[in-house]
């Protein structure tokens, strides 16, 4: 296949012939290896829960052996796909928590409380006493009520607390408020085994309910501590694609997901002993640089540069220039290790829940996080004399990151009052319509990067402000698209001019998938400024993931529709074609009950288009759309042109 219809991504297509031309497999390779997919798996219409089967439903057969229908059986599969993407972001959630306790008590001494003020807000939310003690006292109690939000025996998330008023009143009519992770996950097994729930609106409710629990909790405890622990980003510039490698240097790459292990690479990658042992072996430096979602971490906080996305991680390596791959958590593809083996880069696994035969692993304890780096480091600078070729594509693109929502917050308001009221205005004003979250994954299925990167532009062109997160960040990244001044000539007249104004770029790299929560929390404070409703629903806002892959991704698109937003899927991603009743609900009946919905539609373009037409009938309801008196300048006017 010509790599061009696999990756839109130019150093990716030059490193998929590299590799096709070796005789190496990637994830394209074996995605054609696997045509044709089982049109069953497709529709969500197989269940092999129980020993009576596996069934799946045919027009010959109807029901499983346990009489299930079709329904029972795609709304199950949905539910325990949703519940293992929330065990995922919510067991990163727990070892942060674990970690910023453990620096909280002195266990953890290479770690420390780095946002005070963040602090601060944390334990005023949690009821912590501040007055008269040290951060790492207050932080203590706050990592206590933390952690014990993942398994607490009563009660709701406390971070659910944050969601606007209505919005908590409908989760609480619906019985949905999320109680412990834990607690939802389990009961989210427990209901889909076999003989338990048998009604996909009951099902699809607790679907609701245990991705609630990640959105507005594990994964918001993950991006909040995170924020206390290593700093809350604010914008920096970085670089992404395969051309921040360096032919010259020790290249290391961290994959995964958790900055517990990246944050220390990052640090000891600085270690001047070890710098000058990379020098005594030939190399100029050491260069740190990531992908997936740890990247995007560190590129929020520190600046260091993103070698690639989801799809990127194999390509990577067959570049001959990386000594060392370290990887935590979630989305390292096993195939890593074939294409490790061509070359003489170490691939290192380091959490003790994510080990890969034959790869050699380094458990890192948070208790000895620094010389477990540095052991890596050193590995890596060893590794430097083994080199064969290498290959290093040129692209590479300069991009701003570090959008968390504070930092949105005080750059829309400036120094002396940080508020969203110059974006509530000026959508209020259609200088911008809406806002939209482009988030998730790179599959094979699809050209890589296309679809996030079409809609971005097809989105901002309409002047609507657009927040990326995870593998989609990275591919607007690539092409350019976090880099403000070519985002900006890309923008329609409004959104221009306002950026330009408040000086934000019209797409915002907000950050890894966890935190998605940051666009949670940008939307409450939309509704909280005032003028766009009371509710989440009520906003022009949307959610879209064209190229979506992990279980994670239905998650953190359940959690937004049962927030009420509008959320866009790929038709062939969306495993419930098979039921027309869990279709009809998910894609509209839902909507009555959640103020948010599904939609399917695998054309940027048109997902686009579909977009629009959302955000302009919520404008509508709002009365914003109407003709307004002529005026010279209101007071959004002049805020939109006061340039600092
Ligand atoms: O959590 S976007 S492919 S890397 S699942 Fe994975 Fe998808 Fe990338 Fe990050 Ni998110
Ligand atoms: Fe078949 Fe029912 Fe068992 Fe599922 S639970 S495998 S449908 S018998």
């Amino acid at each position: 296949m010509d790599p061009k219809e696999r990756s839109t991504d130019k150093a990716a297509q030059e490193m998929i012939a590299r590799m096709a031309k070796a005789g190496q497999e990637n994830a394209w390779d074996r995605l054609a290896a696997q045509m044709p997919q089982c049109g069953f798996g497709k529709q969500g219409v197989c269940c092999r829960i129980c020993a009576m089967g596996p069934c799946r439903i045919t027009k010959k057969a109807s029901l499983g052996v346990c009489g299930a229908d079709v329904d029972t059986i795609v709304s199950r599969n949905f539910l325990r796909a949703i519940a293992a993407g929330v065990s995922a972001h919510s067991d990163h959630g727990r070892t942060v928590a674990e970690v910023f306790l453990a620096t909280a008590k002195g266990e953890a001494g290479d770690y420390q409380i780095k946002d005070v003020t963040k602090l601060h807000k944390l334990a005023q939310e949690f009821g912590v006493k501040v007055d008269g003690r040290s951060p790492n006292e207050i932080a203590v109690d706050i990592g206590e009520i933390a952690l014990a939000e993942f398994g607490k025996a009563e009660g709701t998330q406390l971070m659910a607390r944050r969601a606007p008023e209505p919005r908590k009143a409908i989760w609480d009519k619906l019985g949905i408020t999320p109680r412990a992770v834990d607690r939802e996950v389990t009961e989210s097994l427990h209901r889909s085994t076999m003989g338990v729930d048998q009604d996909y609106k009951n099902i699809l409710l607790h679907a609701s309910r245990v991705a609630l629990a990640d959105g507005w909790g594990g994964a918001m405890l993950a991006t909040e501590l995170q924020d206390v622990l290593f700093g809350t980003p604010y914008p920096g510039r970085g670089e992404v694609n395969m051309g921040v490698l360096q032919k010259d240097q020790v290249n290391i790459i961290v994959h995964g997901h958790e900055p517990i292990l990246s944050e220390m690479i990052a640090a000891a990658s600085q270690d001047k002993e070890l710098l000058a042992e990379a020098k005594k072996v030939g190399a100029k430096g050491i260069n740190v640089a990531g992908t997936c979602c740890t990247a995007n971490e560190l590129l929020m906080r520190h600046g260091i540069p993103i070698a690639g996305n989801f799809l990127n991680q194999e390509l990577v390596v067959a570049t001959g220039a990386i000594e060392l791959m370290a990887v935590d958590v979630q989305c390292v593809m096993q195939g890593l290790t074939n294409v490790a083996k061509c070359y003489h880069t170490k691939l290192v696994t380091t959490a003790d829940k994510a080990k890969i035969p034959g790869v050699e692993h380094v458990s890192m304890d948070e208790r000895n996080a620094l010389n477990t780096a540095k052991d890596l480091v050193k590995m890596a600078i060893d590794n430097f004399k083994n080199r064969g070729e290498v290959y290093i594509p040129k692209q590479k693109s300069a991009a701003v990151g570090g959008f968390s929502f504070e930092s949105i917050n005080y750059m829309l308001g400036g120094r002396y009052r940080a508020s969203f009221r110059p974006l509530n205005d000026n959508i209020i004003n259609g200088r911008i319509r809406g806002v939209v979250g482009i988030v998730g994954c790179t599959n094979p299925k699809i050209p890589q990067d296309l679809t996030h990167t079409t809609l971005t532009k097809e989105l901002i062109k309409r002047d609507v402000l657009v927040l990326t997160t995870g593998c989609a960040t990275i591919a607007c990244g690539k092409q350019g698209l976090a880099n403000p001044r070519d985002a900006l000539d890309l923008a329609g007249p409004g959104l221009r001019e306002v950026c330009e104004a408040v000086g934000i770029p019209p797409v915002l790299a907000c950050g890894s998938c966890v935190d998605n929560t940051r666009l949670l929390v940008s939307c409450t404070e939309l509704v909280r400024e005032g003028g766009l409703g009371d509710d989440i629903s009520e906003l022009p806002v949307a959610g879209a993931c064209l190229e979506s892959v992990s279980e994670k991704a239905y998650a953190i698109g359940q959690y937004f529709v049962a927030s009420g937003a509008l959320v866009v899927f790929a038709k062939e991603i969306m495993p419930i074609s098979g039921s027309q009743n869990v279709s009809d609900y998910l894609f509209g009946g839902i909507e009555k009950d959640l103020g948010g919905k599904w939609a399917v539609e695998s054309d940027p373009v048109k997902a686009a288009e579909l977009i629009l037409a959302h955000i302009e009938s919520k404008r509508d309801t709002l009365g914003i759309n109407k003709e307004k008196e002529r005026k010279l300048y209101d007071m959004a006017d002049r805020r939109a042109l006061s340039v600092e």
